[in-house]
């Protein structure tokens, strides 16, 4: 059978695709694309959060917030791992990351104003990822899909800590429940966006989706997210900031407004101070690191050296 029949029949039967299996070069660098993105967003994504372990408002917030942002470096090494299996080295992805020639989500171009904000990125961005990367764990190239499985339970428990984040304040002074609307107002339209643009926009569904790298659309998981967390808000007692949300009885889903899609390609577009800002603290953060990179390899050359 020729390479190309191989893959696929692989794809056609549902199975996995694994490093050492030919693939089509661009199934290799959609992959690639697609994959060191995310990884580069769990990583810019642990400043807006780190942010505020120093201002966390108790030793045990604190300690929680500490062990999620750390959860968030793993999975960028998780994914970066798995981007390394399809023949690049993390080093050249970090250069890409740091000179903009690849990006990051949108999301992590806002800012975290205030405490609540750190519950919401925990509910909405967490439970916006989670939707989006449940899916994943049956993505056809076999190293992410299995990378999204541990990923997928630790973003869950991060989702329940902004969520009770949220509670917390929702159920505390007028002030408290003040600060979470604020929070809920700034993050949710932003979150929806996380999902990508509109399908009519999108220029990688359809192949995504034939190749079962994609399960579902960018829509039709904006659609889940948004009716998983209208129940959420009316536990919370807070109010949409989306005029035209409503339940369509026929449809069986919330009907939502539109987004918008011009501030979304700005900040995929990484203008503005923000996203300067959250370049220029991950390369100091990884300029600060070189003599543990260096440690690193020196301590593996000695080893070789022995061996
Ligand atoms: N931001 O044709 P599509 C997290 C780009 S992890 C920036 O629809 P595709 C955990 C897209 O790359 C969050 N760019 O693309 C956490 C493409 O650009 P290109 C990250 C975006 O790939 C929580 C163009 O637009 N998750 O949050 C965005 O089929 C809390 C056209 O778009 C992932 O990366 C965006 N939001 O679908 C950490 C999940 N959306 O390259 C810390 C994996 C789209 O053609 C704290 N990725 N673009 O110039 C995916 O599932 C997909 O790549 C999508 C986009 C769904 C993001």
């Amino acid at each position: 059978m020729e390479a190309q029949d191989r893959f696929d029949a692989i794809i056609a039967a549902d199975e996995r695709i694994e490093a050492d299996d030919w693939m089509p070069d661009d199934y290799r660098s959609t992959l690639i694309r697609q994959v060191a993105q995310h990884a580069h967003s769990e990583i810019i994504g642990m400043q807006p959060e780190g942010e505020w372990i120093p201002r966390a408002p108790s030793l045990r917030r604190k300690a929680i917030l500490t062990a999620k942002v750390q959860d968030e470096a793993g999975h960028g090494l998780y994914l970066y791992g798995a981007t390394e299996t399809l023949g690049v080295e993390r080093a050249d992805l970090l250069d890409l990351l740091h000179s903009r020639k690849q990006k990051y989500s949108s999301i992590f171009n806002y800012p975290a104003l205030t405490w609540a904000d750190v519950g919401a990125i925990g509910w909405l961005v967490d439970g916006a990822a989670i939707t989006n990367q449940v899916p994943l764990c049956r993505c056809s190239y076999g190293p992410y899909g299995r990378a999204m499985v541990r990923v997928c339970k630790e973003e869950s428990f991060h989702q329940r800590q902004g969520f009770q984040i949220m509670l917390t304040l929702a159920e505390g002074t007028d002030e408290q429940k003040a600060m979470a609307q604020g929070a809920l107002d700034r993050w949710w339209w932003p979150s929806i966006m996380m999902f990508g643009p509109p399908d009519t926009e999108s220029v990688h569904n359809a192949r995504n989706m034939a190749w079962g790298i994609k399960r579902y659309t960018n829509d039709e998981l904006r659609q889940n997210f948004v009716d998983m967390t209208i129940p959420q808000a009316e536990l919370l007692g807070l109010t949409m900031p989306d005029p035209d949300l409503r339940w369509n009885e026929e449809r069986g889903h919330y009907d939502y407004g539109e987004p918008d899609w011009e501030e979304f390609m700005q900040m995929v577009r990484g203008e503005g101070e923000m996203p300067a800002q959250r370049i220029r603290v991950r390369k100091s953060a990884h300029d600060d690191g070189a003599w543990v990179r260096e440690a690193a390899e020196a301590y593996a050359q000695k080893h070789e050296a022995a061996a």
